[in-house]
């Protein structure tokens, strides 16, 4: 991207803002310029995505929470999808002993790596949301999720300043493909209120992700890691995976999935 580019698309998105009627700060346009600039962009993000990200967060959704619903709200079974029963020997005797020997690792761009049981984790302050998952697929389900949200855990972990994403690896080995499943989202998303590493669905049954699943309530169901196992802070998903960043998005699925 040349120089009068830069200047153009610049001049552009604050068009658009003026016209949206949005008062976006200064701060956020610097930031989305930046963000269109920085060398990684064009390869983790295809150009719809990024007008996606960038007008849902240039609109001010950054900081929108989710629509919560009510007990009355909630779908009688949650629907479980993708791996229902990871197909891993270290996760079924953690499972067996009831998830007592189970760790979370935080680690990488990190200045304090941990290692958190799941009593440590249910000994912290939590959140309980009840929301609506949507999967890709085309299927809603109403459910009440109760865990600690993420940003406590970066709060704990304090991401050194070149981290970019949190990745999530899991336990479970995909179908016809012994990579494990991953998913990340960028330090906007981490943050959340609503991003949350939940540990009870009335409560958290196998199918759903037990010990610990991520909650991320604006994302597309497939973001929403379960069976997790490491929290991993890095400044690129080169050397992940096959570096776009998820298990799905490595089958050509969008890395950013706003809903
Ligand atoms: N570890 C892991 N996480 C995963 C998946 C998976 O197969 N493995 N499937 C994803 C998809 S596509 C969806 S829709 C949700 C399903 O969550 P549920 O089983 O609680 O409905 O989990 C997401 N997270
Ligand atoms: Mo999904």
């Amino acid at each position: 991207m040349n120089r009068s580019d830069k200047t153009a698309s610049g001049a552009g998105r604050r068009r658009f803002l003026l016209q949206a009627g949005a008062s976006a700060s200064a701060l956020w346009l610097a930031g989305c310029d930046k963000l269109s600039q920085s060398r990684w962009l064009p390869k983790v993000l295809d150009s719809a995505e990024t007008l996606n990200l960038h007008a849902q967060r240039a609109l001010g959704s950054s900081t929108a929470l989710a629509l919560e619903y009510t007990k009355a709200d909630i779908s009688p079974v949650f629907r479980a999808n993708g791996t229902t029963n990871p197909n891993n020997p270290v996760y079924q005797k953690l499972a067996a002993n009831g998830f007592k020997d189970w760790q979370l690792r935080v680690d990488g761009l990190v200045q304090q790596s941990l290692q958190l049981s799941l009593a440590q984790l249910q000994a912290m302050p939590a959140r309980t949301q009840i929301t609506r998952h949507d999967c890709v697929e085309g299927w809603s389900v109403i459910g009440q999720w109760t865990g600690v949200p993420l940003r406590q855990i970066l709060a704990m972990a304090r991401p050194q300043i070149q981290a970019r994403y949190v990745v999530f690896h899991c336990a479970d080995p995909m179908e016809g493909d012994s990579d494990p499943y991953y998913e990340s989202l960028d330090l906007t998303e981490a943050v959340q209120p609503q991003t949350i590493l939940a540990y009870h669905l009335q409560p958290l049954p196998v199918a759903n992700g037990a010990p610990l699943r991520l909650r991320a309530e604006r994302q597309l169901g497939y973001k929403m890691a379960k069976y997790l196992m490491r929290i991993e802070l890095v400044d690129s998903f080169a050397n992940i995976g096959d570096g776009n960043g998820g298990y799905w998005e490595d089958q050509r699925y969008a890395w950013y999935a706003g809903i």
